[in-house]
């Protein structure tokens, strides 16, 4: 067991193992804070089955892990520490954000419907916090809004807040004080009430994943949030990851799957899945009446809403998910780059190179260029469009995950099971036959090209600059 003084030592890492919350307490120590577990790898944990209290089928958090708790007279007791982390975003890329104990989001509670909860929030932060119970019902004061419902946390002390869970569904925790500086640094975490016993509307599912839509506005080479974005930002991401550091969502076929996703950026995201038809079964609100459910492929998530989705994982493949925005399955520098489509840049690069030092060329037939070529990047900087697959660059960023349904995948399994192979005669394949003359030139050359090199070509220069434009 940990001791107070200990804990209270120790500055973040892994070095309490998870186990401690599965021994049994002794009495001396109920009278302590309860431990505050750390998470130090950003990888997807395995679901946390419950050791003690009500019993329920857990979660899996996408990137992410489930709070310990201990059970103090029959009182479920977590503590949350709000403070600086490290959070890598993708291989090669770590940011500089707030978060609960090690992690951006912080790790999801689950608790059930009915438990009496107590949580122990301590202020790590270098400013005041409070923490916002988002969806849930409970006391007014115990509501978390600071200057409103309560006084706010000062950094290095500890608040206590305690209700009852009173019903089942899928919510979110924050701050509310100073929260748009908060909330940009990455301070959030899901929060999932599971029900009690059989709910006529909530169906037992196989496997049950989370995570949170949230938005980064880090400039490349660089680690901290800007903090004042309001709309640019460049790095959407889920549970504070980018594609290709999203782990995917490894599934049975026929399994019975529910997506969890709540929304705390600043715009709305259409989640899209690919391969299958699912229905929304839950809101923030509460379950979905089976009479107000249809089947979608594409749901849209507003502003601090909550959406569960579900569907039957019966097409074996690799099936994309991801935000419908375009501009949100990419990762950083996506905003500063003119259209150049048509424009031959081959020696246009080297001439402007001398009139803008800095001139990039790109784009001449699309950006899927940019995912092939090994762009000099700063340091820590995740590529714009990255990703490989089986067939070559996926060229995405950003909310773009994969759902690998397998027949072999074993309950309960939740390893990567690798990339599909399709039976033959299941992909594209290449027309080898005689084509039109038309349609046979290598590279269509669009009306109004400009011919580069091509003497007197007037040529206007739009240089990347450092604007912005609302998308
Ligand atoms: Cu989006």
């Amino acid at each position: 067991m940990v001791s107070r003084r200990l804990f209270l030592g120790r500055s973040g890492g892994a070095a309490t193992a998870l186990a401690a919350s599965t021994l049994a307490v002794p009495r001396s120590a109920l009278a302590a804070l309860p431990e505050a577990h750390q998470q130090a790898s950003a990888a997807t944990q395995p679901p946390l089955r419950p050791h003690d209290g009500r019993p329920y089928n857990p979660v899996v958090t996408l990137n992410g892990w489930t709070l310990p708790w201990r059970m103090n007279q029959g009182v479920k007791e977590f503590h949350l520490v709000a403070e600086p982390v490290r959070r890598e975003m993708t291989p090669g890329f770590t940011a500089r954000l707030w978060g609960y104990n090690g992690q951006s989001p912080g790790p999801t509670i689950e608790v059930v419907e009915g438990d009496r909860v107590r949580l122990f929030v301590t202020n790590r932060l270098p400013e005041p916090t409070a923490v916002h119970w988002h969806g849930q019902r409970l006391p007014n004061g115990m509501d978390g809004v600071a200057g409103l419902t309560q006084p706010v946390i000062p950094p290095g002390k500890t608040f206590v807040y305690e209700f009852v869970a009173q019903r089942p569904g899928t919510f979110m925790y924050h701050p509310h004080a100073d929260e748009m500086v908060q909330m940009a640094m990455g301070l959030q975490g899901l929060w999932i009430t599971h029900p009690k016993g059989r709910h006529p509307l909530i169906e037992p599912v196989d496997r049950d994943f989370c995570f949170l839509l949230n938005a980064f506005d880090i400039e490349p080479g660089s680690a901290t949030p800007k903090v004042m974005t309001m709309l640019d930002f460049n790095l959407w991401a889920w549970n504070s990851r980018i594609f290709p550091g999203i782990d995917s969502l490894n599934v049975r076929l026929g399994d019975r799957v529910r997506l969890r996703i709540g929304n705390l950026t600043m715009t709305n995201h259409p989640i899209h899945l690919h391969g299958h038809e699912f229905m929304v079964t839950g809101t923030d609100g509460g379950p979905v009446p089976r009479s107000a459910r249809w089947p979608e492929v594409t749901t849209d998530i507003g502003v601090g809403q909550m959406r569960q989705i579900e569907f039957i994982a019966d097409a074996e493949g690799d099936w994309a998910l991801h935000c419908h925005k375009s501009h949100h399955t990419m990762n950083a520098m996506g905003h500063n780059v003119p259209t150049m489509i048509g424009v031959p840049q081959r020696d246009l690069a080297e001439r402007l190179g001398k009139l803008i030092p800095d001139y990039m060329a790109m784009g001449e037939h699309g950006m899927h260029e940019m995912a092939e070529m090994e762009m000099p990047l700063p340091e820590n900087t995740a590529p714009m469009m990255t990703g490989q697959g089986p067939f070559g660059p996926l060229a995405m960023g950003g909310m773009f995950s994969v759902l690998k349904v397998r027949r072999g995948q074993k309950p309960g399994d939740y390893s990567d099971p690798g990339w599909y192979e399709a039976p033959a005669g299941t992909r594209p394949y290449e027309w080898t036959g005689a084509l039109p003359a038309a349609a046979s030139a290598a590279v269509a050359v669009p009306a109004g090209g400009v011919a580069a090199g091509a003497a007197g070509a007037e040529v206007q220069v739009r240089k990347p600059a450092g604007g912005h434009h609302q998308h």
